[in-house]
Order: structure tokens, then sequence, then C-alpha cells
């Protein structure tokens, strides 16, 4: 059929030639410009190089509402994602239709020209409940969506100046066009492309294998390296792993290639966005599994799309698109046999052996076995530089209470504790401390103090990530400030929250620095517990009493709870 004898011809780009890209970078710097988001600047790449061909730019109006309410721009197009410029109130504010817009990276680097032919204020929540399926924040695109992006959309053709630059990686990056020329080359008339943003193990690579001996077509492994799903493995250990499975495939069957995408995690309508993406790039079959660019649990902790729901979109739409589906065989080891099988198809009475993502990162994390069977060692050993046992990361102990309660006498001991366990370099960022170093400029009304906090936040995370130990100890007295810092550091490292839970009464009686007085008579404004709130609570990893017990117990109950959580060893 027309779809399997795949048209390898090159397909139209936004670039302009090297002569018109260098006048039109001089012009455009008398332009207004847009600095770009990591996620826009993704999206502007595969616009320019045809990865999202047949789009001319980012999205006019009407070609948004088409999208959003059934799939389709204004004229008709199938294209189920909105590609959409976000921008701020106040840059939408001096931009009319009609004008030129320089959009530059986040160096300042001019990439493209944007003919701003629309401008409007999209309906947020009409976007979220029809693209996405549900107007609900535990979508990560729907967070994104609310949260991040701006609120007014420019729409227009693209002229393309230059491609982004990319530092990573960069043989292992190919523009449709790239990819194209290469399958010609080779004679590669049939190419599965297999979509991922995970890292491969061995059941990946049998049943991508197994999918392009269906197909009777190569394989194209194409990872997704621009933005996947909070929480994933970062694209650079996941590149390395990559390259160390290629080599597993028989030779000259498989290319391995860059994506720089960033996705939605929008399922079904996801999909559908991959295979036109993958036609884009030379390829006659895509691989569909299970639960295809799920997002993971809804705020109601379920399933936010039928497991088979992006099956049976991509399915309608496969001919128009012009690319086949192969639908995800889910393989499982069989132990009797040493060897993978498709799960309906396992000899019956033989035992099948799995590891659920959860508990390959539970293994990671406690250091334990992955047996081979599972993944390969190059890989196994790649995942571990990246994830070391809790035991060798850094984290964060986070004291928090009213002045007084012994924050900082407890840190104190906690930090001489860790320094004689040795093994990582321990900082301790004191409220005073820090008031002297970090914010001496600033006081205590709600501002400065979230300031202070996040600056705390800010070096205990760079601490975390470092692989070392930053014991802080502010009064940080608002909830949803040490849960911006919470946030902050677990990127990197746990974040242990120590309540010292002593009570004001306690704190006034002892008024070791006679401050609790000075509050009383007016003399001190905005003291936290007496003219100002102090938010307890409610969550923290633990919480210690200083009444009527010493110090040096408060800092063992946290150093048990640091071995409880796998981040010292005994
Ligand atoms: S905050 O709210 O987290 O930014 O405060 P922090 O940086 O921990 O600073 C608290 C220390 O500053 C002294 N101090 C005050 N505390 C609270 N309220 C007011 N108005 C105030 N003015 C000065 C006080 O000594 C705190 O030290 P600790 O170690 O907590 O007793």
């Amino acid at each position: 059929t027309d779809v399997m004898q795949n048209n390898l011809a090159p397909i139209p780009e936004l670039y302009v030639s090297y002569e018109s890209a260098q006048k039109l970078k001089v012009e455009a710097g008398n332009l207004p410009s847009w600095d770009l988001t990591a996620r826009q600047v993704c999206d502007l790449e595969l616009l320019m190089n045809g990865g999202f061909y047949p789009l001319k730019g980012f999205m006019t109006e009407a070609d948004y509402d088409g999208v959003v309410e059934n799939m389709r721009t204004a004229d008709g197009t199938l294209f189920p994602i909105p590609v959409t410029l976000d921008v701020n109130e106040k840059f939408a504010e001096g931009i009319e239709p009609g004008q030129d817009i320089a959009l530059r990276d986040a160096e300042g680097v001019i990439l493209a020209i944007l003919s701003v032919t629309d401008k409007w204020v999209p309906n947020k929540s009409n976007e979220a409940a029809k693209v996405f399926g549900a107007d609900d924040l535990a979508h990560p695109a729907v967070n994104y969506l609310h949260n991040t992006a701006g609120g007014v959309y420019l729409g227009g053709p693209v002229t393309g100046i230059q491609q982004p630059v990319h530092y990573d990686f960069k043989g292992r990056r190919d523009t449709p066009n790239e990819l194209r020329a290469f399958f010609r080359k080779m004679g590669w008339r049939k190419v599965v492309a297999f979509q991922t943003r995970n890292p491969l193990h061995r059941a990946h690579q049998e049943l991508t294998f197994r999918a392009a001996k269906e197909a009777q077509a190569n394989l194209l492994i194409h990872p997704v390296v621009g933005m996947t799903k909070p929480g994933d493995v970062d694209h650079f250990t996941r590149v390395r792993c990559y390259e160390a499975v290629l080599d597993k495939y028989p030779a000259q069957t498989t290319q391995l290639s860059l994506l720089n995408l960033a996705m939605r995690m929008a399922g079904p309508r996801e999909a559908v966005w991959h295979g036109i993406i993958r036609k884009n790039h030379g390829c006659s079959h895509m691989i569909v599994g299970r639960d295809h660019a799920g997002p993971g649990k809804n705020s109601a902790g379920q399933d936010f799309y039928d497991p088979y729901a992006a099956q049976e979109l991509f399915a309608k739409h496969a001919e128009e698109i012009g690319i086949e589906m192969v639908d995800f065989k889910h393989m499982v080891y069989v132990q009797e046999k040493a060897q993978y099988f498709p799960a309906n198809e396992v000899p019956e009475g033989d035992t099948v052996l799995d590891i659920s993502g959860t508990e390959l990162r539970r293994r990671l994390r406690e250091g334990l076995d992955i047996p081979e069977w599972f993944s390969f060692p190059e890989v196994v050993t790649e995942l571990r530089r990246t994830s070391p046992p809790r035991s060798k990361q850094g984290f964060t102990v986070f004291f928090t209470g009213l002045s007084g309660s012994g924050k900082s006498t407890i840190a104190n001991a906690l930090m001489v504790k860790l320094m004689e366990m040795g093994g990582r370099p321990v900082t301790l960022l004191d409220g005073d401390v820090v008031r002297k170093h970090l914010s001496s400029e600033l006081g205590f009304s709600k501002e400065h103090r979230d300031i202070n906090i996040k600056r705390i936040g800010y070096v205990a995370s760079e601490i975390t990530k470092n692989g070392g130990i930053a014991i802080c100890a502010p009064i940080a007295p608002y909830t949803a400030t040490r849960r911006a810092v919470r946030e902050m550091i677990e990127a990197y490292g746990a974040f242990v929250e120590v309540h010292v839970a002593t009570s004001i009464e306690e704190c006034e009686r002892r008024d070791r620095k006679g401050l609790y007085k000075l509050a009383r008579e007016g003399k001190i404004k905005e003291f936290t517990g007496i003219s100002d709130p102090y938010e307890a609570p409610t969550a923290a990893e633990l919480v210690v009493d200083t009444q009527d017990v010493d110090v040096d117990h408060c800092a063992h109950q946290v150093i048990l709870k640091l071995e409880s959580m796998g981040l010292i060893r005994a």
C-alpha cells in the first residue's frame, strides 16, 4: 500500500536562505522581541524544521478554536494539539496584529520572526477540558496552562532564521529532512518509530525488535529530549542509556535519533500528534502502547484516560496521517524459559517476573539488586550514576518554629553529629547567620520573610543537588513558602521538615534573647507569635518538643528519622 511505501522526498521547512537570514537578523534588531520559554523553543524548532508540518507558524485564533474543538485547523487539517505562543498581558499590550516580533532564545539569540495576525485571550478552562480531557491541575499540561503559560496568545506565520543551538548530543539530533535523507541513503523504505521518555530496559528492547520484525521494517528509536513528564529521568542519563542499548540490536537495522519535542502528556490526542510528527520524520509505522503519553492519576486518584483510548484514536486517524500503528505487545519475562514473551503467549504454568517502575525506583534509591533479566548492566550502571542510593544523595533538614524554640541549638547539635559520621559536607543555614550573610537588607514583613526563606531554599537546593547536607533553621512562619522550598529541594533529594513545636508560652518564659519582652512592650514590631502569625506545619516529617527534653535527645530523634528514611546509615 501507499502507506507502507514511504515517500522520503524533502518536506517544507520555514527557514529562509542563509543570506536572507543574515539580513533579517539585522533588521529584527529593531523589532519588539519576545524571549521564548523553554517549551516555546521546543515548539518553534519543530515548526521551523517541518516536524509540525503542515503548520506554518503559531496557530491563529481560528486554527486554535478548530484544534481545541475537533482536532482540525480552520482549513480542515488534522492537528490534535494547540501550538500557540503564549505571552504575558504586559507584553501583549504593546503588540497589535500586523506587527512583526523577533523570537529569541534564553540567551537572546534571534531564532525567528513571527508576523502577528492574531491576538486573543484564550479560554484556558475550555482548552484544558477539550484537549486534555479535564480542567484538573493534577494534569501536568493543565497545570502548565493555568500556572505557567501567559494569559494572551499570539498567532501568525513564522519566518525561520536559525535553529535553536544544542550543545549536547549534537550528532544524535536530526531534523525531519535529515532523517528522510538518511533513510533514503540507507534504502529504508519502511521504518517503525518508537516514541519514548523512559530508559530502555530489556522488555522495550524485545518489543521494539519484535515490532520491527512484524512490520518488516527498520527501527527508529526516537526518544523525546525536549520536555517530558515532571519527575522523569533526565534526558542526559536516558541518552547514555539508549546508546548503551543500541548495539543490542542487529547491526545496520536500527537508528537512534533525539526529538526535541515538548510533550503535553495528552494521551490519545498526543498519540495522534506523535504520529504526525513521525510521519514528518520519514517513518511509515509507529508503536503505540498501553496508556501512550499518559499523565498519571487525576486529582481523584483515577487515570485521566482509558489505557486503550490512544490506540483507538490513533487507529481512527492512521490512514489520514499516512502512518501505520503497531500496537504494543506487553512483554513479560518467563523464568522457566529465561526469555521474554508477549503477556498473552506465556506458556501455561510458567512463572512471569516483572519489576514495576515504582519498584525499580525503590531499588535504585536503596541501592538494591536489579537483575540482568530486567535490564542491561550498562543501563543499570548509568541509572545508578544518576540516582545513587539515598544514603549517598544530598538532602535538606529544615527546622521551623518560633523564635527561641530551640531550632538553632538542635540544628547545631545535629550538624556536629552528622560531621562526626562523615561522608558528606554539612552546611548550617541558621536564621541569624542567613540574616547576616544572605539577607542583611531584609526586615520581617511577610514579603521580606518570604524572600528570606526562598533564598535559604535556593542555597539548600544547590547544596542538596551537589550531594551535601543542608540544615536550615529559620522561623519560616508561612505554609505556602515552606511548600515552595520543599518543591525546590525535592527535585534533587529529600526534604525533611522538622517542626520544633515549643509552645509560645514556653518560648516567652525562656526569652533567651529578651526579644519577647521587647515585643510585648511594642518595641519590636511584627514579632512572630506575638504580633505576627506562625502557621504551624501539619505534615512535617518530624515534630520535636523541647519542653523537659534535652537538646541532645532532640537531635538524636532527628538522626533516627534520617536513618529510617534511608538518608544515613547507622
Ligand atoms: S523568618 O520569618 O523565617 O524570615 O525569620 P528568621 O530569618 O528565622 O529570623 C528570625 C530571627 O530574627 C530575630 N527577630 C525576629 N523574629 C521574629 N519576628 C521579628 N519581628 C523579629 N525581629 C528580629 C529573632 O532573633 C529570630 O531568631 P531566632 O533564632 O528564631 O530566635
